[in-house]
């Protein structure tokens, strides 16, 4: 087996992300697009707050398990099943801040759903981003039936699942990587570790410490990599990708991170766990850390940095605009969707 379940230690040294094979562009891209998903996010937040919205789902403390991970795939060509918190996945597969704030402010260019589904259900056609369903883990089978298409097509596409650790108590997940195992599909199948289910802590989820263990069960390998590590999280995604796409069959990556947030905008957090331990993780940003690797690397100086700042706020602000004066659905789009019909790709 390629990969064993382990810790991947986090490898020090400037040097790190060429022997990842990453040009500086492309350090920087991933770096830019973490920022971004965290501005949007903020600025959802705000807008929420001041009633303009009503629901926010969250990225932050995420994106570097996002981004890291999208980042080892071919965007166009391969595909992802993200889930609600995904906005640094989706963003990398070529998502904007407007199609994000389009669908928080549910205006009828949303392109995900046309203004019809909650914040967080994303999905592409164009972009082979699976349109998710509000049951979590649901996105884990249809990922193994994407991967089951490509492989009867004969083709290298490779499909990446994303959930929670609560979402892997599922049946579907049981099922899901029990079918990509029997049948070898180039599934990659993340678990974003954030340590909580709403308010339910791991402990009360599972008698287990690593969700990556169960990946042995179904006779494939499970890793556990510092989900606020990008580049530790794009090198064993990188494996993972790989080992699919020569038709080796899936992995569990399981990436141990954090949300910053409450789970939604609609939930207390303080309710549930202390704040001395976001304190603990907000230490840990996988943003503030991946900017202090890239300026020691020497690639993040002070202009470039500038720059994708403004960048991204101009972005956000934009969207914002944009989005929130967008026209609504009308009665006429009611049934789209609903019964068959022909959609464009
Ligand atoms: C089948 C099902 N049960 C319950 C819910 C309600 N629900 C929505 S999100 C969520 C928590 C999922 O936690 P996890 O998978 O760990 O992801 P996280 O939100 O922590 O990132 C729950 C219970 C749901 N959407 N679907």
């Amino acid at each position: 087996m390629a990969l064993k379940t382990t810790e991947v230690e986090a490898k020090g040294g400037r040097s790190r992300r060429r022997s990842l094979g990453l040009s500086d562009e492309q350090a920087l891209r991933i770096y830019e697009v973490m920022r971004l998903a965290r501005a949007v996010d903020e600025r959802m937040w705000l807008i929420n707050r001041q009633g303009r919205a009503p629901f926010v789902i969250s990225c932050q403390g995420q994106e570097g398990a996002q981004v890291g991970i999208a980042a080892a795939l071919r965007p166009g060509s391969d595909w992802v099943a993200p889930y609600y918190r995904d906005a640094g996945v989706v963003l990398w597969f070529g998502m904007t801040a407007r199609d994000q704030m389009l669908s928080f402010f549910a205006r009828r260019e949303d392109p995900n759903s046309g203004g019809r589904q909650m914040p967080g259900h994303f999905g592409s056609r164009r972009l082979h981003i699976v349109t998710g369903g509000s049951p979590v883990a649901t996105q884990l089978l249809h990922a193994a039936g994407v991967a089951l298409a490509s492989k009867q097509r004969k083709e290298d596409a490779v499909t990446a699942a994303f959930f929670g650790e609560g979402a892997a108590s599922q049946g579907d997940t049981h099922e899901a990587m029990n079918f990509a195992g029997i049948h070898k599909l180039g599934v990659v199948f993340v678990c974003e570790n954030n340590g909580y289910a709403i308010s339910v802590p791991q402990s009360h989820q599972m008698a287990i410490q690593n969700v990556a263990d169960r990946a042995a069960g179904y006779g494939f390998p499970g890793v556990v990599v510092d989900g606020n590590d990008v580049l530790a999280c794009y090198e064993v995604a990188r494996q993972a990708v790989e080992r699919a796409r020569r038709g080796e069959g899936p992995t569990l990556v399981e990436a141990k991170t954090y949300r910053f947030t409450a789970h939604s905008s609609d939930d207390d957090d303080k309710r549930y766990r202390q704040a001395e331990e976001v304190a603990i993780w907000r230490q840990k940003d996988p943003i503030q850390r991946y900017a202090s690797y890239l300026r020691e690397a020497g690639i993040l100086l002070d202009p470039v940095e500038e720059e994708i700042t403004e960048r991204v706020n101009q972005q956000v602000d934009d969207a914002t605009e944009y989005a929130e004066q967008a026209p609504d659905p009308t009665v006429d789009d009611l049934t789209t969707f609903v019964f068959k019909q022909e959609i464009k790709p």
